[in-house]
């Protein structure tokens, strides 16, 4: 409804708030009424039906303070010094007499508490509510693009992204027009994020000069995301003083090297003050690193951590590293362990702006994994726990597949057993998330696929939210017109659409059945016999990766207790990780009833099926949804129907050849 609304401050944020509100009002009726610091105010005497302002802003009016904004106030401004005091981010809510009250600390809470009031409209037309603190889970709530400037001969321009070109890039230059970056920081600031990397972790030669003569290009892309509360990163390639300073080698611990990085961070700043950090892949797929000087990965990040600490900025160093040059004969090598391996000895080593950033699995981004024992292994150092938002493994946007009940799972996993911390927890360093935007008109290829941003927003400044719910938020934001029927049809289609992908993919956590190379569709052997460590080893007589103490790489040795002796036991093991653990035979008994080769057609057909029936359900939406979105998304679901069955019978196909064990149910088995 149309609303009096007295915006306090003049902070830059504080502008963008009230244009933001502006924009609003203008589509839905009201009245802005801009109140800067001195007291002075445009717009008239009428009382005020929403107040949004700052702990220092104050009240906003020089008469008497409405109820609502003094309970505010008081929340904001805990007299109580046990009561931790309201974060720069963080906002209280309130409503009392008709009256809406939003006090944040800062600017940037106030920016958040604009859009929680666009979330939940409810709150300045509904009944009273008590004063409420709002505060994000995660100081540092990240998205890493994969974008690159050149479009890369097999990758495109954005490698995994499956949403057309980058938005950043265009033509082999930062676009002349970023418009549509503007659209994406508001997009961004609406879901809480507050950092963006701005280009690939495979750093290549002509994205490397960001760093360098394209400068000019990150300035302005900070000045589009700083007006939104968001900080621009960039990916840096280790190699940086070779590629760039003309030095004949990056050693960390060369001091030349070490004036190269703080001379180019000092230039950095210079230019962009508020500059967020570096974000760095090291000795990891090709990428250069610090082993090629017999030094480790705390030499390498610390290195970049000195040049950055005067600013305050971070480094991002991912723990993404492991050997790509595998035998799949040799079965003591394990690519699971590599991470630990790798990071858990230095532990204790790392500046504190150093932010290992580590990857939710132990191997990449598969439907299915158990949490990376990294995330347990190092208390001394910060972590980031990274997600992948783009599909590369997931349906590629072309299938629908809502992955919130997936990182759901992960962040309130208990690496410690049931009285322990959750994953959440142990992030201290934040969520960072690979990005499925690009230049395509629905931003995401698939529209719906949307909802996995909005969700990965919330969660990282709420982990705790039920991701059902958060799905409904994104329903409602995203198809204002949306009746019950359409509603609830979108949830049938979408709330289980995960564990859907995951039955008629790669089964019980074994992983990697895809295409080598682009990882779309099934190709059972297609990783197993290469170099990358990603193997299933099923034979005539079992399926599955031994990575116990007990007979196999040791890998569950890494986890500390009670899962370590859980995952160990195959009997204990839970079914859905059971092949990442185990291999065992095609008739092992699984805790939900049925053998392995049983539960693998019963979930292939049922996955298969699954998809039909969200199809006609999509159908069912026609003339309910806007003819575009329609369109776009009865396409794509065609190709996940041809593709989900193709997965049913390459997988049973190959499992009934193997182990010659029939189908209980004689089904047809291509
Ligand atoms: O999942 C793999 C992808 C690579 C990616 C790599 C990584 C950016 O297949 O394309 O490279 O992970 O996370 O570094």
């Amino acid at each position: 409804g149309s609303k009096r609304i007295r915006v306090v401050g003049e902070a830059p944020l504080v502008q963008t708030v009230g244009h933001e509100l502006e924009r609003s009002v203008a589509l839905y009726g009201g009245n802005i009424v801009r109140q800067p610091g001195d007291g002075s105010e445009t717009g008239s005497q009428e009382p005020d039906e929403v107040t949004l302002t700052t702990v220092d802003g104050g009240p906003g009016r020089g008469d008497a303070v409405a109820p609502a904004i003094a309970e505010a106030m008081a929340l904001a401004t805990p007299g109580d010094p046990a009561v931790r005091a309201l974060g720069a981010e963080g906002y209280v809510v309130a409503r009392r007499d008709g009256h809406t009250a939003i006090v944040a600390a800062d600017a940037p809470g106030m920016l958040y508490g604009m859009f929680h009031l666009l979330r939940h409209p409810g709150c300045v037309s509904g009944p009273d509510q008590p004063a409420q603190r709002y505060e994000p889970r995660h100081a540092l709530r990240m998205l890493d693009h994969w974008d690159n400037i050149a479009v890369h001969p097999v990758m495109g321009q954005v490698e995994r992204g499956y949403s057309g070109g980058s938005i950043f890039y265009a033509d082999g230059e930062v676009r002349a027009d970023l418009s549509r970056v503007e659209r994406y920081a508001r997009l961004l600031a609406s879901i809480g994020i507050n950092s963006v990397a701005v280009n690939n972790v495979n750093v290549h030669a002509r994205e490397a000069r960001l760093l360098s003569d394209d400068l000019h290009a990150v300035v302005r892309m900070a000045d589009v995301f700083r007006a939104w509360g968001i900080r621009v990163h960039l990916a840096v390639n280790f190699a940086s003083p070779i590629i760039l300073g003309g030095l004949r080698t990056s050693d960390p611990l060369d001091p030349d090297v070490g004036a190269w990085w703080d001379e180019a961070t000092a230039r950095v700043y210079q230019a962009v003050p508020d500059f967020g950090g570096y974000l760095v892949k090291a000795d990891s797929e090709g990428q250069p690193g610090p082993f090629a000087y017999g030094r480790d990965h705390a030499d390498g990040a610390n290195l970049l951590a000195r040049a950055l600490a005067p600013f305050g900025g971070v480094v991002h160093w991912r723990a993404f590293v492991y050997n790509h040059r595998q035998d799949w004969r040799d079965r003591s090598t394990d690519r699971a362990r590599a991470a630990y391996d790798h990071f858990a000895p230095l532990d204790g080593r790392f500046h504190d702006n150093v932010i290992v950033q580590v990857k939710h699995g132990p191997m990449d981004f598969q439907v299915r994994e158990p949490v990376s024992p990294v995330i347990a292994a190092m208390p001394g150092t910060r972590l980031a726990v990274e997600l992948q938002v783009t599909q590369e493994y997931t349906g590629q946007q072309q299938h629908v597949c809502y992955l919130a009940p997936a990182w759901s799972e992960i962040l309130r996993f208990q690496p410690w057993g049931p009285d322990g911390a959750t994953v959440s927890d142990a992030a201290d360093g934040g969520l960072a998330a690979v990005s499925n935007v690009g230049d395509d008109p629905f931003w995401t290829g698939h529209p719906l696929a949307q909802a996995n941003l909005y969700a990965f927003g919330r969660l990282a400044w709420e982990p705790a939210l039920d991701p059902v719910k958060v799905l409904d938020e994104w329903i409602g934001l995203s198809f204002p017109a949306a009746d019950d029927v359409v509603r609830a049809t979108l949830h049938d289609i979408m709330d289980g659409s995960w564990r859907t992908y995951e039955d008629y993919t790669a089964p019980l956590g074994v992983g990697f059945m895809v295409r080598p190379g682009h990882h779309y569709g099934p190709d059972v052997d297609g990783y197993e016999y290469t170099p990358w460590g990603t193997y299933h080893f099923a034979d005539r007589d079992g399926v599955g990766v031994d990575r116990t103490r007990a007979t196999g790489t040791g890998f569950t040795g890494q986890y500390p207790p009670p899962w370590r002796d859980v995952y160990e036991s195959a009997s204990d093991c839970p079914d859905e990780l059971l092949l990442f653990f185990h291999h065992v035979p095609y008739d092992h008994v699984l805790h939900s009833g049925p053998t392995v080769i049983q539960h693998i057609y019963d979930t292939h057909f049922a996955g298969a099926e699954a998809v039909e029936a969200m199809t006609a359900a999509w159908e069912t939406l026609r003339g309910r949804i806007p003819d575009t979105v329609f369109e776009r998304v009865s396409e794509r679901m065609r190709e996940q129907l041809r593709c989900a069955r193709e997965w049913r019978d390459q997988v049973c196909a190959y499992f009934y050849r193997k182990s010659g064990v029939p189908d209980a149910y004689g089904r047809t088995i291509f």
